[in-house]
């Protein structure tokens, strides 16, 4: 959704002369000063020593990554390497976490995160785990809130573009992924202008609620259209989930043009208690389908990969009743549900209005048989037969809605730089207020839940123009906070985030905080080549493999003095910091590798891969400032000439050095 779609919200507005006037007002930046209230400052502040009220989780975009704020300070607390590999610690670089990144296009060190999702019980956000979307190569990864790392991910077959993802059903069993793209399932060599004959869009649920398990459930065979975002049900829509599709025309040139022709597009409304049955009455179709699955064992805390090849497929002509189309002007975009679950509102980028449905009249259509028509034995509901009201000029280029839980809504307008509210039920705008500017997605913590948390809503923005401290061509994506507790909105602050944030998701911070873990128990550490004090370290030759095991603590590595190492041979560092205690950290790399350090945990063993280029000594050291004599923490290792007679040694107590001895016997 970034340049392409900005460049036809632009022609939207040269198209709407009126329009225009207003957003060029927007983008002058001119008077934030006079909108924000005279008390925002120590609304925003939070003493040095103090806490946030809120944690909130942001996408990074095609940064890959994730980043955690605090709120309402804004301030940066971490970032969470998920699909790209992370320099900063080493994962995706080191031998514990490489296979997290495997598919079955081989090793990928990046992908385009769109949404984080955090898991839920009962419709209100747990803390257990963020869930968050690759978007490029579909995949969805799971994030355990103890730790803030990522802990499994898995690919999604017969898919392209996963954007419509990992929104959860109510109490997490399932997350979703839809194709954006549609495609030749399976896919073959066809040629393009065949699109409407060959090509497939696919609606997959995953199950989600047991760490290390997710597995794709079943597929929905779809039209070739571009399926967008999605929202579970939720209280008496419970078992539904509703996608939103543009493209209708199935074009497979010039979109910006071409796809917007029909003046209304599609909510597909899915009834996933239904496909369960289809799928238990043998009425899916097992599809050969490559993808992997990735997991980090607890213990080991060793990824591994397993690759399955095949999926339940379900064609919506043999299990009526599972997809049902609900006509929605124009292009449509979000698609989000309100906490009572009775709304189901559409962001028609295009449209004039925020259409809004309703799940009891579109039970009582589908009852009634009100269709339209039907498309690959999908009903079309009747438009009039399933709308529970339209918000009237909302604003230009709606875009996404969150909810505060007090009977408003929250609608991000793109085109019109502007965060609208309106009540739910007459539909009528209350207060808007501009953000600055081209808003993506708003975030309400708890917004797209039973239960908000509605005091807060950050504005994510795509353009920041004059509003930092200028960094070149290109400046920092921003974010808006807003406080949302009375009637009107007033504008908080401002703060720059990594990546592009699209989507974020925030809870309170009491729900997760007194559940960290502080270290990895090393008693506990079953990493096959974990040291676990300072006397089992040591050197082992197998071929021209040698494996040297080592521990950090404060402040020295053991060993520290290595030599026998050849040219040609491969080198690993199984590093083990066996401190104790919280945020104690040590980090470990040698001159020349090719692959970043390692940051070791406490208690955690991590693998660093080296090949020596030439005889000589390198040093390696600790780069995390551990200690007051951090930079003693350091040491050697000498690499001879192939063929050498130099002796594998390394410099620790006489009891591993009998040890080296056994394993050179055993060569
Ligand atoms: Cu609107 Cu990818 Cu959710 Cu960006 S998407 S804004
Ligand atoms: Cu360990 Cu610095």
């Amino acid at each position: 959704m970034k340049t392409s779609f900005k460049r036809s919200a632009m022609l939207a507005v040269a198209s709407i002369g009126a329009i225009g006037i207003l957003y060029a007002c927007a983008t002058k930046g001119a008077t934030t000063q006079s909108l924000v209230s005279g008390d925002a400052a120590s609304r925003v502040y939070v003493a040095p020593g103090s806490y946030d009220e809120f944690y909130t989780f942001m996408s990074g975009g095609y940064s890959g990554q994730v980043s955690v704020y605090g709120l309402p300070s804004g301030r940066l607390l971490k970032l969470i390497p998920v699909f790209s590999q992370f320099p900063e610690d080493g994962y995706g670089y080191n031998e514990e976490t490489k296979p997290m990144l495997q598919t079955t296009y081989g090793f990928l060190p990046w992908d385009d995160s769109h949404h984080p999702e955090l898991s839920q019980t009962d419709g209100v956000p747990d803390g257990r785990w963020l869930f968050i979307n690759a978007n490029n190569t579909p995949r969805i990864a799971r994030i355990d809130l103890t730790r803030f790392e990522t802990d499994e991910i898995i690919q999604i077959p017969n898919s392209a573009g996963g954007h419509a993802s990992p929104f959860t059903t109510p109490n997490s069993k399932y997350v979703v992924s839809a194709t954006r793209f549609s495609v030749p399932i399976p896919n073959t060599d066809v040629p393009i202008d065949s699109y409407k004959k060959n090509f497939k869009g696919t609606l997959s649920f995953i199950t989600a609620d047991q760490p290390g398990k997710m597995d794709i459930a079943f597929q929905i065979l779809m039209p070739g259209y571009n399926y967008d975002l999605g929202h579970a049900g939720k209280g008496p829509s419970d078992g539904w989930f509703f996608f939103t599709s543009y493209n209708s025309e199935q074009s497979n040139t010039k979109l910006e043009e071409n796809a917007s022709q029909n003046d209304k597009d599609f909510v597909a409304a899915v009834n996933y208690k239904r496909a369960e049955e289809c799928v238990t009455q043998g009425k899916a179709a097992s599809r050969p389908s490559d993808y992997m699955h990735n997991w980090i064992d607890s213990t080991s805390r060793i990824a591994k990969s397993e690759k399955k090849t095949s999926v339940k497929m379900i064609d919506p002509q043999s299990c009526p009743g599972i997809v049902y189309y609900l006509p929605t002007p124009k292009s449509p975009h979000g698609v989000d549900v309100d906490p009572t679950g009775e709304y189901i509102v559409a962001g028609g980028k295009l449209a004039t209005v925020i259409p809004v449905h309703s799940f009891t009249k579109m039970q009582k259509a589908i009852a009634d048989k009100a269709f339209e028509k039907e498309i690959d034995g999908i009903p079309v509901l009747k438009y009039d037969a399933v709308m529970a009201g339209e918000v009237q000029k909302p604003g230009l280029g709606p875009l996404h809605t969150e909810f505060d839980g007090k009977g408003y809504a929250y609608t991000s307008m793109f085109i019109s730089s502007e965060v609208v509210k309106w009540k739910l039920g007459t539909w009528e705008v209350v207060d808007r207020i501009p953000v600055y500017y081209s808003i993506g997605h708003l975030m309400i913590p708890g917004g797209d839940s039973k239960k908000p948390w509605g005091k807060y809503l950050v504005a994510m923005n795509k353009i920041t123009k004059d509003r930092y401290l200028p960094t070149g061509p290109e400046m920092a994506q921003s974010a808006q906070l807003i406080d949302i507790s009375g009637d009107k909105m007033k504008m908080l602050l401002d703060f720059p985030t990594i990546g592009e944030p699209h989507y974020a998701q925030g809870l309170p911070a009491s729900i997760i905080k007194d559940k960290q873990l502080k270290y990895h128990k090393l008693a506990e550490n079953t990493n096959p080549w974990v040291t676990k004090s300072e006397n089992d370290g040591g050197i082992t030759r197998t071929g021209k493999r040698v494996d040297i095991k080592m521990i950090a603590i404060r402040s020295h590595f053991a060993p520290d003095n290595l030599e026998g190492v050849q040219v040609g041979d491969t080198v690993y560092f199984h590093v083990t910091n066996i401190e104790q205690d919280w945020d104690i950290l040590h980090g470990f790399a040698v001159l020349g590798a090719n692959t970043p350090e390692l940051i070791l945990a406490p208690g955690e063993t991590r693998t660093l891969k080296w090949i020596p280029k030439g005889p000589g000594v390198y040093p390696f050291y600790c780069t995390d400032f551990c200690s007051a004599l951090h930079q003693e923490m350091q040491g050697y290792i000498r690499v001879s000439p192939a063929g050498s007679s130099v002796k594998l040694m390394a410099n620790v107590s006489k009891k591993s050095q009998a040890q080296i001895g056994d394993a050179k016997k055993g060569q």
